[in-house]
């Protein structure tokens, strides 16, 4: 099979074709209103933007490419970075040209490690890792060649070229970053001619015997790559990189958003819930204890992190996807066997919860079923990784493979630059009338 550089490049004239055809017969169609209501809340639900790697069905979850996640959670990160961006699997040798990428653009500049070294002890790992993208973008190929009056039909190869650099450093920043940031020794370089989940494992440092943490590093990068275009980290990254700032000032900005506690951070914020439960009750809690610490943090204002969602109606089956891996592995581990009892319960407490805020005239909770950040903690607990505030960095490694597909899908479709018209609260009341 030829490489990611060329099946792309073949895919990308149909893209452009189909693209052209659909806007050309379709142009004038509406396909969403807005309410003012959904004005003030956050869009959700308005239809204004086109994202072709993945879709989020509410009563599914995700599909990549046409694939639900779950027929799918076997690929290893490389190929759904390619399926991402072509539609198709890569064979042996695509997928191995594309590791040898992956090689070649693994060393990580000093300045970067430098400059983490630098910043304040108490630092949070997610802005070590977005200063440390942002710093390397005087290496852009896209600014570079941008700066030299590249055409226009070149920027996704400009594109696809930074995004291969960012995604071959970036298990290495990462992985430094954990090390550096928790005391665990020094810094750890890329293998050679191993795959990009188990090197990421590796650099880490886990103890991994039998490389059981390695496969849930694949898993883990996986489940978290795509998630369609609305999403905080995939739309931010979209808005800057419509203005054609290069892939380095786009991902930096998308991670910066998926640093928020109801987006990405909410990782972290989960198993901290989960942990101080155990800790009060001096083990698994038992489901009586559960409600009552599940209604203690609803009615002191709080979320219940890792349950509800935007887009899905039912439980994520990025949750199921490592509920399945946890069940195969540690059925044992008292951290999962909370959160698995959080299942039985949880659910029920924020329906009860629903109606009561609805009898009290506040919008009902749309969705009670738990999202992936409600266990992907608990499984990297059990290895090991217990410093938690470094969760969202392993989501991050993840997401920027689904954040630099869409942007080098947009460079190649020559998007428009993202300008929604915004209103004055007084030009509603004077208009929506
Ligand atoms: N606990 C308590 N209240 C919740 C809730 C939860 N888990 N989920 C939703 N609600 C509340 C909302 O805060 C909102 O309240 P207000 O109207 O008073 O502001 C109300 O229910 C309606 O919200 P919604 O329509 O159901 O959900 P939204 O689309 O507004 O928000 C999300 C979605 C994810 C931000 C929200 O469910 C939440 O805060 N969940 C907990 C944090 C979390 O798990 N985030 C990770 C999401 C996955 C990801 O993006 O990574």
């Amino acid at each position: 099979m030829p490489t990611l550089q060329e099946v792309l490049g073949d895919k990308i004239i149909k893209y452009r074709e189909d693209v052209r055809e659909t806007v050309k017969k379709y142009g004038d169609k509406v396909i969403s209103q807005v309410t003012v209501a959904q004005a003030y809340g956050g869009m959700r639900g308005v239809k204004g933007m086109i994202c072709d790697t993945s879709v989020v069905e509410p009563d599914t979850g995700l599909i990549v490419r046409g694939h639900p996640l779950l027929e799918i959670k076997h690929l290893w990160p490389e190929e759904v970075f390619f399926l991402l961006l072509t539609g198709e699997m890569p064979d042996e040798e695509a997928k191995g040209a594309l590791q040898r990428e992956f090689d070649r653009h693994s060393q990580v500049p000093t300045y970067v490690w430098n400059l983490l070294g630098a910043m304040p002890k108490d630092t949070h790992p997610m802005c070590m890792l977005d200063t440390a993208i942002l710093v390397m973008e005087r290496e852009s190929i896209f600014r570079n060649w941008y700066d030299r009056g590249m055409a226009r039909e070149d920027y996704w190869r400009a594109t696809l070229g930074d995004a291969l650099n960012i995604l071959a450093k970036l298990p290495v920043i990462a992985a430094g970053i954990y090390r550096m940031r928790y005391e665990k020794g020094s810094v750890m370089s890329w293998t050679h001619g191993l795959d990009y989940g188990a090197n990421y494992a590796n650099m880490l440092g886990i103890a991994d015997p039998l490389g059981t943490f390695a496969k849930l590093m694949r898993l883990y990068l996986n489940l978290h790559a795509d998630h369609e275009g609305g999403n905080v980290s995939a739309n931010t990254c979209h808005t800057v990189g419509s203005a054609l700032s290069d892939a380095y000032y786009s991902v930096s900005a998308g991670l910066n958003g998926l640093a928020g506690p109801l987006h990405g951070l909410a990782n972290q914020e989960c198993l901290r819930w989960i942990l101080e439960m155990i800790d009060k009750f001096g083990g698994v809690p038992s489901e009586e204890q559960l409600r009552e610490v599940a209604f203690d943090t609803l009615r002191s204002g709080r979320v219940i992190p890792g349950y509800g969602h935007a887009v899905l109606r039912v439980t994520d089956p990025r949750y199921a996807g490592f509920h399945e891996f946890g069940q195969a592995h540690f059925t044992a581990d008292p951290v999962f066997q909370t959160v698995d009892r959080v299942f039985q319960v949880v659910p029920k407490v924020l329906k009860e919860y629903s109606e009561e805020r609805v009898k009290a005239g506040k919008n009902p909770i749309a969705n009670c079923w738990p999202n992936v950040d409600a266990i992907s903690g608990s499984l990297l607990y059990h290895f090991g990784l217990t410093e938690f505030p470094y969760y969202t960095v392993l989501f991050s490694v993840s997401r920027t493979m689904g954040m630099l597909a869409q942007l080098i899908l947009n460079r190649a479709l020559g998007t428009a630059i993202t300008r929604p018209k915004s209103v004055s609260t007084e030009w509603i009341k004077a208009n929506a009338k």
